[in-house]
């Protein structure tokens, strides 16, 4: 087993969610973080807790991975004690909408475009070189079970993580014979913003998709995550599927009677 004790893990999407749960995670296993997101404020509030709690040293840098030119300007300019980024977690994204394709909005498919596709390429052309050169490190993405099939009203979120799946993929191909590690994380339904940030700031409606289940929380894909990069250097585990006991596909769930 992999000990990330002073490890430099870089998670994406830090702010919130599954990305602050996973900062907490490593933090509690002994890793330096770097965090990004675009709310520094947010940042700032885990990074004090995380000092607080397990005297974690953080970089936080503040910018949205849909800016190439940002991404790669912060990514490329890392102090000197935070260059050898260990692991690398694209987290970062976001589904906007719930519309049929033909009514959707063009806006909405380039935020999620941008930022679960592009964003991502742009953070993982930037620090796997580094990864590959230095014989060492592990790439996390964060994929959805919305990227194994669509379903309706998905359309393009389902395509973003499709192609998260297949990047996935072409970078564990390409990366074969170097001891760079690639995993693609299919979470199903998971209870953080992510659902209010779909619904533009609708809270009612946000509420409705979690209602009479039990969701995944973003420990549950912390702990999933934790598990995946402290396993032996041999071992890599490219892709997983996990889901709350109460659903069996993204369309197919139990809901409890009220
Ligand atoms: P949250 O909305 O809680 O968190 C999303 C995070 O992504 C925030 O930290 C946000 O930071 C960041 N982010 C979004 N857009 C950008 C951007 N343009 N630039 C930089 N950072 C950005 O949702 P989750 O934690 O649920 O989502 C995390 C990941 O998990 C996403 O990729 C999502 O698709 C995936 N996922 C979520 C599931 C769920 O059911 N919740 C299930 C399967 C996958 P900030 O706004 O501060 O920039
Ligand atoms: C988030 C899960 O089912 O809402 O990726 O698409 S789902």
């Amino acid at each position: 087993m992999i000990s990330l004790k002073d490890k430099i893990a870089l998670v994406t999407g830090a702010s919130s969610g599954i990305g602050a749960a996973i900062a907490r995670a490593f933090a509690a296993a002994g890793a330096k973080l770097i965090l990004t997101a675009r709310r520094q404020e947010r940042l700032q509030q885990l990074a004090t807790e995380l000092r607080d709690n397990f005297n974690t040293e953080t970089l936080l840098l503040t910018f949205d991975v849909r800016e190439r030119t940002a991404v790669t300007s912060e990514l490329s300019n890392l102090p000197l004690a935070w260059q050898s980024v260990d692991i690398l977690v694209n987290n970062a994204g976001l589904s906007r909408g719930l519309s049929k394709l033909h009514e959707g909005s063009i806006d909405d498919w380039e935020e999620m475009i941008d930022a679960n596709v592009k964003g991502l390429l742009y953070v993982t052309r930037t620090i796997v070189p580094g990864m590959v050169a230095r014989g060492q490190g592990h790439v996390v993405n964060i994929g959805s079970i919305a990227g194994r099939a669509a379903y309706p009203g998905g359309n393009v979120y389902c395509a973003s993580k499709a192609a998260v799946r297949t990047i996935s993929e072409g970078l564990k191909q390409d990366l074969l014979g170097t001891p760079v590690r690639v995993t693609d994380i299919e979470p199903g339904l998971v209870e953080t913003e992510f659902s209010i940030v779909r619904f533009h700031g609708d809270e009612q409606r946000a509420n409705k998709v979690y209602e009479n289940l039990t969701p995944l929380t973003a420990d549950d894909v912390a702990d999933v995550v934790l598990f995946v990069v402290t396993r032996p250097p041999h071992v890599n585990i490219s892709e997983l599927l996990l889901v709350p006991t109460d659903q069996a596909t993204a369309t197919l769930v139990y809901r409890h009677q009220p």
